[in-house]
């Protein structure tokens, strides 16, 4: 059974960057409804019980049957992204990665500004309902990408597991910013908790 991780801020702590109420549809509604839907899809797989969530995402051509596949895609996907979506938001923020994540953006991408810029350019660029994302591998590397819908890097399999996720759905921003995608983006960072992104990037490293 998928659980809906827990919010250690109230709905309204985001505020004035996320509002409450987008936060509290978000929670309580799309990201409920899609772990529902892939813990019914879950009991038509009782092969897979046992597997992680990003075991599942990063083998769903395992899955035969093709609505099937097409369901744990979506909610599988939806249930996983907003996971770690809502993990790494914290009121407040923390303004920008220190350590080994840090360095390692300055070698990959010039400079953390450099690294927002592209992050930006995913997340304002993805056409239609998607997710921007920072990804990391096992031996550290770090690459930036944008997917539609509820897709991931982890479903094409090769290697990149998603650190830092940017959810562009227009239900994510629509009730304050409209059609200011931009404007919802820049917000974003300043709520976003890079402690926690770079303990996601030590264990994607590690494992
Ligand atoms: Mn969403």
């Amino acid at each position: 059974m998928f659980k809906q991780i827990e919010l250690n801020y109230d709905f309204n702590a985001l505020e004035p960057y996320i509002d409450e109420l987008t936060m509290r549809i978000h929670y309580t509604k799309h990201h409920a409804a899609y772990t529902n839907n892939l813990n019914s899809a879950m009991e038509k797989l009782p092969e897979l019980k046992k597997l992680s969530i990003e075991d599942i995402l990063s083998s769903l051509s395992n899955i035969p049957n093709e609505a099937l596949r097409t369901t744990v895609r979506n909610n599988g996907g939806g249930f996983y992204n907003h996971n770690l979506y809502f993990a790494i938001l914290k009121p407040g923020g923390s303004k920008k990665p220190v350590g080994e994540l840090a360095d390692k953006i300055n070698k990959v991408f010039g400079s953390f500004d450099s690294l927002k810029e592209k992050l930006t350019a995913a997340a304002n660029g993805r056409f239609g309902s998607g997710w921007a994302w920072l990804s990391a591998n096992k031996n550290g590397d770090l690459m930036v990408s944008s997917s539609p819908n509820q897709d991931n890097p982890l479903m094409d399999n090769s290697g990149w597991v998603p650190i830092l996720g940017i959810d562009v759905w227009e239900h994510a921003y629509y009730l304050k910013y409209k059609n200011l995608r931009a404007d919802y983006v820049n917000a974003f960072f300043e709520v976003v908790n890079w402690d926690e992104i770079a303990a996601g990037y030590n264990k994607v490293k590690s494992a």
